[in-house]
């Protein structure tokens, strides 16, 4: 364990070195359509007035919410036809009028069809041009339907649209601007950090810095069914084991729990504070990696500290849809397949097929590295929907897979795993984690950033964006907690968030800064 020591942070307003560019084509629609590539249809071009709210088209269900208090941009839908209509994907620009010099892409969510219009009016905030793509169809995020015998949605959801649409963003972008992107920039969770990973491993040039969090990135993977919370116990149990008794389990492998404190005493009626035995035995199966045939890992554990959010996995007592309709509609075993039936024949089929080639287990990204481009990953330690523990294997692997080429991987990618943090963004009322690190996907519907703390400390996006640009890496990223989390109105806590392996060092510190903000 690292010790460190960490200032009770100051304001520091972020001072861009990059000149501020100002659209040089109108956005109406016949200038935008002459700026766009050969054989890209534009869909519509849009002025957005400053503090403005932009209007989700009605059929693109993905992200629905309309994003409010936008600075002055120009909104673009464009349709990218493909060979077959199942291959035509659509893409979104918000090109502010005060540009940066930088782009964002952001990501997607689930089996969601649609352009992330949401995520991209938090980020236009921070002055880059945004792309989101729709991957290829429209639909809610637990909707597989679309995927059944449809290859080439699959594709588009798996990887091409994502990287068409950087290809294409830029281009749209330097014309619009006449002037070239200086940096490149991506940012996703869950389903949009598995596109991350995939973006770094097969196409190195497409991003200076990346940002993915909680990645699903094993998709060729089957989530198991989940059982009740015993959260509380855990936390009970494992709080004091880090050092400091604050609600906050800072090393889940680090805590000796024992679950039999669990198990409801003889005769018992009320078994609704208690497991029976067999209930001890399901808990045990969800609290050990997932070991198939020949002694692969099929998918590793939920920590201890994330029962809180277990409830992501179970839907009316089954596991969670977007699993079994990833089962039935991308695997072809249809609407018919009942997830009673998960065997080692499905897992294996899994495996075979990669549908859509969406699997992002590809560990070398060493052309990334070599080619100076920096990763930032983060992970909820609380995560109930992706088990935090495919993070760990992954890092490991990705380790493994540079190391031996002389490559310090702690140089250009860092994974940040957040204590007491959910699936991509919340924190159980009772643990009250100071998990918010802002960019986006964390960020809610006109806010942006951290109120007071727009910096490189509390900030990922400019935490990467210093890296990248000024070779500055975070050795930590200050994370923040509001009384309430939506509005943001007064912050509760702040913790340094550091780095794997190292750990924040839990002397009296962490509790003066808790002091100290409350406020
Ligand atoms: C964009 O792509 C078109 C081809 O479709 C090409 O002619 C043009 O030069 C490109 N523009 C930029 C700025 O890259
Ligand atoms: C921005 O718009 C909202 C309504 O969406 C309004 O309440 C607010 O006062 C506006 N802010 C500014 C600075 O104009
Ligand atoms: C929206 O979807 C409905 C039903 O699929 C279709 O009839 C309509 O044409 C669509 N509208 C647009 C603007 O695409
Ligand atoms: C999704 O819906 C939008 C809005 O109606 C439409 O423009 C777009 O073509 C649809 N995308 C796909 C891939 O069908
Ligand atoms: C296109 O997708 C539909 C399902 O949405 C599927 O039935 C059809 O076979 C697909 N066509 C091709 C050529 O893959
Ligand atoms: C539990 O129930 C059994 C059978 O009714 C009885 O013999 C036993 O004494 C009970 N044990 C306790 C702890 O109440
Ligand atoms: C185990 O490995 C053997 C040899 O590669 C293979 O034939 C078999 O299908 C595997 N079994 C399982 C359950 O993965
Ligand atoms: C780079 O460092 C300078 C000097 O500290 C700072 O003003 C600037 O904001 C940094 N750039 C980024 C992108 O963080
Ligand atoms: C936080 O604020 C929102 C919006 O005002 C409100 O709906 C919600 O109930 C508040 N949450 C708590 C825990 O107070
Ligand atoms: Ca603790």
């Amino acid at each position: 364990m690292t010790k460190m020591k960490v200032q009770v942070p100051k304001l520091i307003l972020l001072g861009f070195t990059a000149t501020l560019v100002n659209g040089a084509v109108d956005c109406t629609f016949s200038a935008v359509s002459d700026i766009m590539p050969q054989g890209l249809s534009l869909s519509f071009a849009q002025h957005i007035p400053e503090n403005g709210t932009f209007t989700v088209p009605k059929n693109d269900t993905g992200w629905p919410t309309d994003p409010i208090n936008l600075p002055e941009l120009c909104a673009i839908g464009v349709m990218v036809p493909g060979e077959t209509s199942n291959s035509t994907f659509g893409f979104g620009l918000f090109l502010p009028k005060n540009w940066n010099q930088r782009t964002l892409t952001v990501g997607n969510g689930g089996l969601a069809g649609g352009v992330n219009w949401q995520d991209m009016g938090t980020g236009v905030k921070y002055g880059h041009a945004l792309f989101s793509t729709d991957t290829g169809h429209n639909g809610t995020s637990t909707d597989a339907t679309w995927a059944y015998q449809n290859p080439q949605s699959q594709t588009n959801w798996g990887w091409r649209a994502l990287h068409e649409t950087v290809v294409y963003g830029k281009n749209i972008t330097e014309a619009f601007y006449n002037s070239k992107p200086a940096f490149n920039y991506y940012q996703g969770c869950s389903t949009g950090g598995r596109q991350g990973f995939m973006e770094a491993q097969r196409f190195p040039d497409d991003f200076d810095g990346v940002i993915a969090g909680a990645p699903a990135w094993w998709t060729v993977k089957i989530p198991v069914s989940m059982f009740d919370t015993i959260g509380k116990e855990v936390l009970r149990q494992c709080d004091g084991q880090d050092g400091l008794v604050d609600t906050i389990i800072m090393d889940p492998y680090g805590c000796n729990f024992n679950p039999e404190t669990l198990l409801c005493a003889e005769n018992v009626t009320d078994t609704t504070t208690c497991l029976t035995a067999s209930q001890l035995g399901t808990l045990d199966t969800i609290t050990r990696d997932y070991i198939g045939g020949n002694s692969t890992m099929v998918f590793p554990h939920w920590l201890l500290g994330s029962e809180h959010f277990w409830d992501m996995n179970i839907d009316g007592g089954s596991p969670n849809v977007i699993g079994v309709g990833y089962i039935q509609y991308f695997l072809g075993l249809g609407a018919d397949w009942d997830w009673r039936n998960l065997d080692e024949a499905v897992v294996q089929l899994s495996e075979q097929l990669n549908a859509g080639q969406a699997d992002a287990s590809d560990y070398d990204i060493s052309p990334f590295i070599n080619a100076g481009k920096k990763f930032i990953h983060y992970h909820g330690l609380s995560d109930g929907g992706i088990a935090t523990g495919a993070s760990f294997y992954m890092y490991g692997h990705i380790n493994r897979a540079v190391s031996p080429q002389g490559i310090n991987l702690h140089d250009s990618y860092r994974f940040f795993p957040i204590p007491g943090m959910g699936h991509c963004t919340d924190t159980a009322d009772y643990v009250n984690a100071p998990y918010y690190i802002a960019g986006i996907s964390m960020t809610n519907n006109g806010q942006y950033s951290v109120p007071g703390y727009h910096d490189a400390e509390h900030d990922v996006l400019y935490a990467l964006m210093n890296w990248v640009e000024n070779g500055t890496a975070p050795d930590y990223i200050i994370g923040t907690a509001f009384s309430n989390f939506t509005t943001q109105d007064s912050i509760t806590r702040q913790r340094p968030i550091c780095p794997y392996p190292q750990q924040a060092s839990l002397d009296d510190h962490a509790a003066n800064m808790d002091s100290n903000f409350s406020r």
